[in-house]
């Protein structure tokens, strides 16, 4: 059980809802509080190989921006997760060569860790994954698993001429001997497709996602869970969702998965696991439309819920 001064902050400034334009807003539009936060989020504005939508430079903006409109209390939960205290960090300077920049995005994830702080980066490509992750198992080891919502396998080799290419985001990852399990892809090269089949890498597709009875996906998920260590870090490309509920993808995908199953998967994700960081990449925003910011937004908040609830429902227990 968490005393109540470090589960249950007190000491935030009232959001004031007036951020000066072109300054960089912090998540819920709060000052960093008083005491330890549990929370780091890190904007991390990478994109150097967005292969059709460009703007995923300026998702960590329009997420920041857009949470600021995000109900502080969980109807579900019946709590407000952000007591747990959230940092909104300074953004990662990406203007550099690519390695060096890659290597600034693992140090910041280093960082977040060392300070065991939960770490919620908001990219960004899909790229940025594969350095947080080598971060992060600079920290915690490498026993580590990585649970990737997406419409994509990203699973190439290379791909246009660098190793470092959102469509190989998740190869880097198993080169760093991180096991996978994927949710909700419905687009890949055949290479890729007789990857998962040679290597028996862990997938639910979006079309099994689909046809199961959410009954049955309750069965499937937790299941295939068992099969990574208990410590995992997840990445959520946006693009996991249907383009009618998110259009502001980089690289939108028909056929995917909608709010109440992507809750539905976190919540189990979240009660089966030890999620110690995560990342929600490939928000592209589009001007004027403000639905996939928001969603983006909520979804993270919905995630620093589920993470902490336990945490929260103790402090509330305990009379704070
Ligand atoms: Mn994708």
């Amino acid at each position: 059980m968490v005393g109540c001064g470090s589960a249950f902050l007190s000491g935030y400034s009232v959001r004031s809802m007036t951020q000066p334009d072109g300054e960089l807003p912090s998540f819920l539009e709060f000052e960093a509080p008083a005491g330890e936060p549990a929370v780091a989020v890190l904007p991390v504005p990478y994109e150097r190989t967005t292969s059709w939508g460009r703007g995923t430079g300026n998702g960590p903006t329009a997420l920041l921006r857009a949470s600021r409109y995000v109900e502080l209390y969980d109807e579900e939960l019946r709590l407000e997760p952000f007591r747990i205290g959230i940092e909104t960090l300074p953004p990662v300077d990406v203007e550099a060569v690519e390695d060096v920049a890659l290597e600034r995005i693992s140090a910041a994830a280093r960082a977040a860790l060392e300070r065991d702080r939960f770490l919620a980066a908001l990219g960004g490509e899909h790229t940025v994954t594969p350095a947080l992750v080598r971060g992060v198992v600079d920290v915690a080891g490498s026993d580590l698993g990585v649970v990737q919502f997406d419409a994509h396998a990203d699973l190439r080799p290379t791909y246009a001429g660098t190793r470092w290419n959102h469509a190989c985001a998740m190869s880097r990852v198993l080169d760093l001997g991180v096991p996978t399990l994927a949710i909700g892809i419905r687009s890949l090269s055949r290479p890729e497709a007789v990857r998962i089949e040679t290597e028996g890498l862990p997938v639910i597709w979006a079309g099994q996602m689909e046809a199961l009875a959410d009954e049955e996906l309750r069965t499937l998920f937790p299941g295939l869970l068992a099969s990574l260590p208990d410590t995992v870090y997840l990445t959520f490309d946006l693009d996991f969702f249907d383009p009618s509920l998110l259009p502001a993808t980089g690289t939108p995908e028909p056929g995917g998965g909608s709010w109440r199953q992507a809750l539905a998967l976190l919540r189990l994700l979240f009660e089966h696991k030890r999620v110690i960081a995560m990342d929600v990449v490939e928000l592209a925003p589009i001007p004027g439309n403000p639905a996939s910011d928001f969603t983006a937004a909520k979804l993270l908040y919905k995630c620093i819920g589920y993470r902490y609830r336990r945490e929260l429902n103790g402090a509330r227990g305990a009379g704070c």
